[in-house]
């Protein structure tokens, strides 16, 4: 049990107050936050946190997803270390590039699928995301189709919170917030078998929610549909993997109506599932796609949009800017960075540990563990990501009410207990870093075992 008992040390109380009269949190109720005192996290080891009361914490969410390499590697301090002394910042606009952006775009496309070889720069996955949005609206215009420019997402996906992003996504609380939305996105159901399929096995569900892409793009006007925009699986929305036929089915229904696939791989890319990118995982053939998060382990913000072919050379041919970048695309040393963690995944073989190793021991052991609690309806995953539905009933997949949060009440006694998993909803979360072991594995599911006995007793 941490400690929690005993009041807050001058110092933790100290970057508390700070933080409370200064700092607003990102989804954040700051009024709430400012009355309780932020966690104050000070330093991190391999898999593992420590907060300034020094309770030491097991991460199961990798940071945010992100933090693929673990706390303290020192490769990656070295590489930005040396490419702040060698050139702390220059930009790639007006004809200029740097060694680390040109090297880092080739180490990018030797790892993604298919054609996806031009490579875009942007500072985070919102940004990565709007890129998608611009680039290929931009596309259609270029093939003479300006009125092309309808993008289709799913409900419960989240594509980022510029406007873009939010309006792109489909979580209904961003969408009630700083309205109006962006024009000429549509939206389908999510594919989310446990929760959403009735009676309908995993296959007929899997071609029940393409068929609803299909007949959104036919009430829309194929000719109008620009692309569909999907995670591989859903990573915020609660870990959501889809039926193993659903993609295949997108991708027909894509083809035969010319419609892009946009594959965001902010979470599924650099190794989550097993393979470098989700779109592998899943057999998608996307045409374009965003990443962030595990392209430099988290250490240093950096995204990026890999370009196929079609849209690259179309670009490349016409005669004409892309009125679009960022001051930091490209940034000299977040780049060197992610160089350095390209390599270091390639020379440690993580993604071939995460795919036959790690990733089946973590799925089989998160089962073994936790699927016959009472409180678990359900678990589902790959690789080194993972979502359990929180039920009151297993039977009837009954839910408690909303108003309990019992996935806010599950993950404090999580946090109270050394464990970080997330809520989302009723949905509990793990993504932890790719290095991780078996040991640390186990300590993930027993510590989640007892919270989930905690929890239960707290409903009771
Ligand atoms: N696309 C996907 C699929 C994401 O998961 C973004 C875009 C936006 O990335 P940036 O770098 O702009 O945050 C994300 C980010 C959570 C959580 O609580 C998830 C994300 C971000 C913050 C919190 O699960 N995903």
């Amino acid at each position: 049990m941490l400690n929690k008992t005993q009041s807050p040390s001058a110092k933790t109380l100290a970057v508390q107050c700070m933080d409370a009269e200064h700092h607003m949190h990102p989804f954040t109720n700051t009024g709430a936050l400012n009355k309780k005192g932020a966690r104050v996290i000070t330093h991190g080891e391999g898999v593992y946190l420590w907060d300034s009361e020094g309770n030491k914490i097991i991460d199961g969410m990798a940071g945010l997803w992100c933090v693929n390499l673990g706390y303290n590697c020192q490769e990656l301090v070295d590489a930005a270390h040396q490419q702040m002394q060698q050139l702390p910042f220059y930009n790639t606009f007006f004809q200029t590039t740097h060694a680390p952006a040109a090297e880092l775009a080739k180490e990018i496309a030797s790892v993604t699928p298919g054609d996806l070889n031009h490579i875009f720069f942007a500072n985070s996955g919102s940004e990565a995301i709007d890129t998608i949005i611009r680039m290929v609206r931009q596309y259609w215009c270029i093939k003479g189709k300006p009125y092309k420019n309808i993008l289709i997402s799913r409900e419960n996906a989240y594509h980022g919170s510029t406007v873009g992003g939010a309006s792109l996504g489909g979580m209904s609380g961003m969408h009630k917030q700083g309205a109006p939305l962006l024009p000429g996105i549509e939206r389908i159901r999510q594919p989310y078998w446990y929760g959403e399929a009735g009676d309908m096995s995993e296959e007929e569900f899997g071609i029940a929610c393409a068929k609803a892409l299909e007949d959104k793009i036919l009430a829309v006007g194929p000719e109008n549909v620009a692309a569909f925009i999907g995670e591989p699986l859903q990573g915020a929305g609660g870990v959501i993997v889809p039926p193993a036929n659903y993609w295949q089915e997108i991708q027909k229904i894509c083809n035969k109506y010319d419609v892009l696939i946009a594959a965001d791989e902010v979470i599924c890319g650099f190794g989550r599932t097993g393979n470098w990118f989700g779109s592998q995982t899943f057999g998608i053939q996307p045409d374009i796609i965003s990443m962030a998060k595990g392209l430099s382990s988290g250490y240093l913000p950096i995204a990026a949009v890999a370009v196929g072919n079609r849209i690259a050379h179309a670009f490349i041919e016409h005669n004409e800017d892309f009125n679009h970048g960022f001051t930091y695309s490209g940034h000299p040393v977040a780049a060197a960075t992610a160089l350095a963690t390209i390599r270091l995944m390639k020379s440690r073989k993580l993604v071939e540990y995460v795919a036959d190793d790690i990733g089946p021991y973590f799925q089989a052991k998160l089962r073994e563990t936790l699927a016959d609690h009472p409180l678990v309806g359900h678990i589902e995953g790959v690789g080194l990501v993972a979502g359990m539905a929180l039920v009151k009933d297993k039977a009837s997949k009954t839910l408690f009410p909303s108003d309990m949060d019992i996935g806010l009440i599950c993950r404090d006694h999580c946090f109270n207990n050394g464990l970080i998993m997330r809520a989302v909803g009723s949905r509990m979360v793990l993504s932890p870093p790719l290095v991780i072991n078996r040991s640390e594995v186990d300590e993930i599911c027993d510590k989640a075992r007892l919270c989930l006995d905690l929890t239960l007793k707290s409903v009771k």
